[in-house]
């Protein structure tokens, strides 16, 4: 038996230093979301199971299915690798409106659930409102859709909506959050909540601050944070500790320039709306935006501002890309994600691979995706991908003048899921890739999940590591090496038993 183990261990070992030569980032291929869709399909968002990373939900305003536009979306079991696409139906009486867009998706830790949503009006801008619908973990369909608001008057024109979930203040059950700015007397962010999974919802409150782009985050202790653009010059976010009922204002970036189309390649509009996100492991915050490289600059870039302290404070600002690296294109629509490796991961569009003009039409454009590691430290690092294998031109559809007014990107476990549009294919489509950013110890048949349907391929790997990589060819076998000593062998089986075992 010794004599055995002592074999594998070599074995493996070797096998182990082939694989270190790998990219610690893996780009898997992209994937197209509205498979069944005509398009055009664009701004997009994408929400990811935070337990089981391999069903993601994504959307888009969806113009390719008939009638005019609606909230397009795409589901995968299997990261990304196919999607059910389809249309969201919006409930009475907004199932009579003309068009919805605005898409937006959020998964809640307590449920395992998502909902998505968007806003829905008719073409005269009278009748208006907001509705989300509820995909229960693991469904590749929707329960019937909820009204969040509705404007029958026109009065108030809701718009630019997004969702959130996360615990209440007093710790017990959910709590989601749907925030948007409502226009009529004033242009205030609006926030409506709902208690009851989305099945009701309280009328919404006014947080007396204006604002555009209303992007929240839900902390671990309850409290709402919403990133926002003020109209002016400046990324802010709202803050509330009681539930979305008051709300105070702070600054995350001072004055940023605001990048406009006159910036940037392209006659398409480019609202300067921040993206969030939170790492659930400590509640640190990131927004990201684009800014002015300096003030007056017409050298646009993406910043990532970073809270420790609950969104009182973004004293950390990295900016995107490295200067040294790509000194004059412009960076815009950035949205940003936290794995569980702590890496900052961002999705933007840039205007490098042609030669252009700010404001020269039409544009071409590529997606990128950048992780930091380090972030703000003196040993950060930002490693760049390429997502798009061609620019895209923006004159496809819509005459340039609109490519959607945000992008998303979403992450869980060391699985990262941006999403973005591009129209190599001739219309306007959206796509996702899965990126593993890192190794999950103990995860042998990657589905990034640790548990009992991982022994098999554990087994393997000791005993019989070609053998492992013919039957997992794309799993890493370095997930095996669950003590960390950096080498998969016998030594490995007390720790994969405890992370079978384990809380
Ligand atoms: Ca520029
Ligand atoms: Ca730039
Ligand atoms: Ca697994
Ligand atoms: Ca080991």
């Amino acid at each position: 038996m010794s004599y055995r183990i002592t074999i594998h261990v070599v074995s493996v070992f070797v096998a182990g230093l082939t694989l270190a030569a790998h990219a610690q980032v893996q780009v898997g291929p992209q994937s197209r979301v509205d498979v069944t869709g005509a398009g055009p399909a664009n701004e997009t968002t994408i929400s990811v199971h935070g337990n089981s990373p391999l069903e993601v939900l994504a959307g888009a305003n969806d113009y390719g299915r008939g009638g005019d536009v609606k909230v397009g979306f795409g589901i995968s079991l299997n990261g990304g690798t196919t999607y059910v696409d389809g249309a969201l139906v919006p409930p009475p009486p907004q199932n009579t409106y003309d068009a919805h867009g605005d898409p937006m998706t959020c998964w809640d830790p307590a449920t395992g659930d998502f909902w998505m949503g968007g806003i829905v009006f008719n073409r005269n801008f009278v009748e208006n409102g907001i509705y989300v619908a509820r995909k229960p973990a693991g469904a590749t369909s929707f329960n019937p859709a909820v009204v969040v608001t509705n404007n029958p008057t026109g009065a108030v024109f809701d718009d630019k909506c997004l969702i959130a979930a996360g615990p209440t203040t007093s710790g017990s059950g959910t709590m989601l959050y749907v925030t948007f700015t409502r226009f009529g007397a004033t242009t205030n962010i609006h926030v409506s909540r709902s208690a009851t999974l989305g099945a009701s919802w309280l009328a919404p409150v006014d947080t007396g601050f204006s604002g555009q782009g209303s992007a929240p985050v839900v902390l671990s202790n309850g409290t709402l944070v919403i990133a926002y653009w003020n109209f002016g010059s400046e990324i802010r976010v709202l803050r509330s500790t009681n539930g979305g009922v008051s709300f105070s204002s702070a600054a995350v970036s001072g004055v940023i320039g605001v990048p406009d189309g006159g910036e940037i390649p392209g006659a398409f509009r480019t609202p300067e709306l921040p993206g969030i996100a939170v790492d659930p492991s400590n509640d640190t915050i990131y927004v990201a935006y684009s800014a002015e490289k300096t003030s007056g600059s017409t050298n646009v870039d993406v910043r990532i501002a970073r809270s420790t302290d609950g969104g009182l404070t973004f004293p950390t600002v990295v900016a995107l890309p490295d200067p040294a690296i790509r000194p004059t294109a412009d960076q815009f629509f950035p949205w940003v994600a936290v794995d569980a490796l702590g890496g900052v991961n961002v999705l933007y569009y840039d205007t490098r691979h042609t030669a252009q003009s700010d404001g020269a039409s039409p544009a071409f454009l590529d997606a990128y995706y950048t992780r930091i590691t380090g972030f703000g430290t003196g040993s950060q690092v930002l490693e760049e991908h390429r997502l798009t294998s061609v620019s895209f031109n923006t004159g496809t559809d819509f005459g340039d003048g609109f490519i959607g007014d945000y992008q998303q990107i979403a992450a869980a476990s060391v699985a990262v899921y941006p999403c973005y549009m591009s129209t190599h294919e001739g219309h306007q489509h959206y796509y996702t890739h899965k990126i593993i950013v890192g190794n999950l110890p103990g995860d042998m048949n990657c589905d990034l999940v640790v548990d009992g349907f991982d022994v098999d391929g554990f087994v393997l790997a000791l005993t019989d590591p070609a053998a492992y990589n013919s039957t997992y060819p794309d799993c890493d076998i370095q997930n095996g090496d669950t003590n960390g000593d950096g080498s998969v062998n016998g030594f490995d089986v007390d720790s994969f038993v405890d992370l079978l075992t384990g809380p």
